[in-house]
This record gives C-alpha cells, sequence and structure tokens, in this order.
C-alpha cells in the first residue's frame, strides 16, 4: 500500500500516538460489529437490549444476549490489529488506546495504556449493592444471576444508551486525543457519543488524524488521512514503514 508523503512525515516526528477504536478492530477476531451488514443491531435493535429498562424490563433477555456475546468473545483472540498497535509501543514515547468496545481485547493482546469508554463485557455488577462480580464468578449462569450480597440483579458492566460513561475516562481520554501528535480512528462508524468526540478534539487539539476503515464514515470528511482497508491489514503496513523509519526494534 502507498501511503502519502505527509503521514510518512508525521510519522518520523511523532511522539503521542493516540488509538481511538470500535468494533471493527475486532471484527477479523470475528466478532460481529454493530451496524455493518451482518452487524448485532440489524437483528436486535439496541433500545430493547443495551438500556436499563430494557434489563429491568426483562432480565433474563437482555442478561442471555450478553452471555450468548460473552461466549463468542471467549472463543475468540486478539487478531493482527491488537498486536500491531502493541508493537507501535517500540517505537514512540506514548501509545495510549481509547476503545468503545467492551471485548477486551486490547487488554488481551498486551497494550499497556487503555481507556475503556463503554465498560467491559467481562465484570459485572449488582444493581442495588454495586458489588463486583467477575465473570468466574458467574460462569454459565443462562438465567440473570442474583447478587450473594442482596439478592440484586446483576448486570455487565457496560454502558448503555442513556448512561453516563464512567467518571473521568472520557475526560481523560479527551486530553489524550488532544495532546497526541497522531489519533488513529480504527474500526468505528463514529455515530455514538460522546465518544465520537475524541476524533474531534484530537484536530482541535492540533493532532494528524487517521482514519482506518473499509468503507466512509461520518467524520472521513473531517480527518487528515482516511485510508480504506482492513485494519488488520493496514496497520501491519504502517508499521512496516515505522520500522525503516526507525530501525526495527
Ligand atoms: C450518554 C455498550 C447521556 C454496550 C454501546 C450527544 C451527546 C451525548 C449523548 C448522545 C448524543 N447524541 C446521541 C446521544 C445518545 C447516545 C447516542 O450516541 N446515540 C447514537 C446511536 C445516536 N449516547 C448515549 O446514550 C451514551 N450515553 O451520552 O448518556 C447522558 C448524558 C448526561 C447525563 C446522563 C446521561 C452512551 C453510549 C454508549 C452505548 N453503548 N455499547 C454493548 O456493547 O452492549 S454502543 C455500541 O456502539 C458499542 O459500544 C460500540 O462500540 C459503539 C460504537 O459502534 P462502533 O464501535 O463504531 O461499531 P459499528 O458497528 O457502528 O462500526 C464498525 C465500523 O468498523 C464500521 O464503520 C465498519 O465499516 C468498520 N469495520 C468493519 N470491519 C473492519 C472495519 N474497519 C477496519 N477493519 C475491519 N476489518
Ligand atoms: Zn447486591
Amino acid at each position: 500500500m502507498e501511503f502519502r508523503k505527509d503521514f510518512f512525515e508525521r510519522l518520523k516526528t511523532a511522539k503521542n500516538i493516540l488509538f481511538f477504536t470500535g468494533a471493527g478492530i475486532s471484527a477479523e477476531s470475528g466478532i460481529a460489529t454493530f451496524r455493518g451488514k451482518d452487524g448485532l443491531w440489524n437483528k436486535l435493535k439496541p433500545e430493547e437490549l443495551a438500556n436499563f429498562n430494557a434489563f429491568m424490563k426483562n432480565p433474563d433477555m437482555v442478561w442471555e444476549w450478553y452471555q450468548y456475546r460473552r461466549e463468542i468473545i471467549n472463543e475468540t483472540k486478539p487478531n493482527l490489529g491488537h498486536y500491531t498497535i502493541v508493537e507501535f509501543e517500540k517505537y514512540f514515547e506514548k501509545v495510549d488506546v481509547v476503545t468503545q468496545n467492551v471485548d477486551n481485547l486490547h487488554g488481551r493482546a498486551g497494550s499497556s495504556s487503555i481507556y475503556e469508554l463503554h465498560g467491559n463485557i467481562e465484570r459485572n455488577f449488582c444493581v442495588d449493592c454495586k458489588t463486583f462480580y467477575n465473570k468466574e464468578d458467574l460462569l454459565g449462569s443462562e438465567k440473570v444471576p442474583r447478587c450473594t450480597k442482596c439478592n440484586g440483579l446483576i448486570r455487565p458492566d457496560v454502558v448503555w444508551f442513556g448512561e453516563m460513561l464512567p467518571a473521568g475516562v472520557f475526560e481523560k481520554s479527551e486530553q489524550l486525543a488532544m495532546n497526541s501528535d497522531i489519533t488513529f480512528v480504527v474500526g468505528t462508524s463514529a455515530v455514538v457519543y460522546p465518544a465520537a468526540y475524541i476524533p474531534i478534539s484530537a484536530k482541535q487539539g492540533g493532532a494528524y488524524v487517521v482514519e482506518i476503515n473499509l468503507d466512509g464514515t461520518e467524520i472521513s470528511g473531517s480527518v487528515d488521512y482516511s485510508l480504506r482497508g482492513k485494519s488488520g491489514e493496514i496497520l501491519p503496513e504502517i508499521l512496516n514503514i515505522i520500522k525503516e523509519q526507525k530501525g526495527a526494534v
């Protein structure tokens, strides 16, 4: 793949790199995205599932949907896109990952600085007393499990529509975007807010914003460089340029 000269130059001088990722980076691991042709939301409407009222109205159905997604995630593993992001850490002073994904694949790939804007499907908590339960505690519970302390309903620790993002995580992520030299926007349709403000904050902070996506998105017109293709293929090609520029470590 040929890359533009201005991008080459930016890679040479950059110190702080931010990766802002969405479901697309996990697609090559076999995890369905939300809005693509075979996206999760096509079959099920987010309002029916990824919101608190839906959960309180029909906890077993929502819990079952998350168990189904956990099973898929447990059988998958990070792909070359996730691992390449970890490799970037050898060549730049600072590499941070801000993800909308709840699949924990960046964590399993070994990234050292991860901000999860929408939570993590492997964590759960009691809606009443907020006690946390990790996935091992709840293995195999088909029906929504009850808290051993207060008998409250246990829910996945993910951010549902209408819910606040975890305190401080979004604000910190905005700062990282504004202070980045290059922000890579990888595999996101950029339609969910406030997460979709991150690339905008990066631009406002003077970062060079590179989009990596199969298709065009709502923000393709406002980034500096929009690359079309699979993240698991493009990211390793960018890493090869970096190795040529800086000498492989
Ligand atoms: C909130 C977690 C309110 C659960 C999810 C403005 C400001 C604030 C809020 C809003 C606002 N406008 C609207 C809102 C409300 C709402 C919202 O954004 N609605 C949208 C849909 C219109 N936002 C909220 O409700 C947020 N909460 O703001 O609270 C508030 C405010 C103050 C006080 C109190 C309350 C909470 C939003 C979080 C919702 N949770 N999921 C779960 O996962 O089950 S959303 C869901 O969408 C996932 O988290 C996902 O990560 C996220 C974004 O989707 P993407 O990651 O982009 O995935 P998608 O499928 O869309 O796209 C994949 C892309 O990858 C595609 O472009 C595809 O081409 C590409 N791709 C595919 N394969 C590849 C690839 N690219 C590269 N390589 C490949 N191989
Ligand atoms: Zn409880």
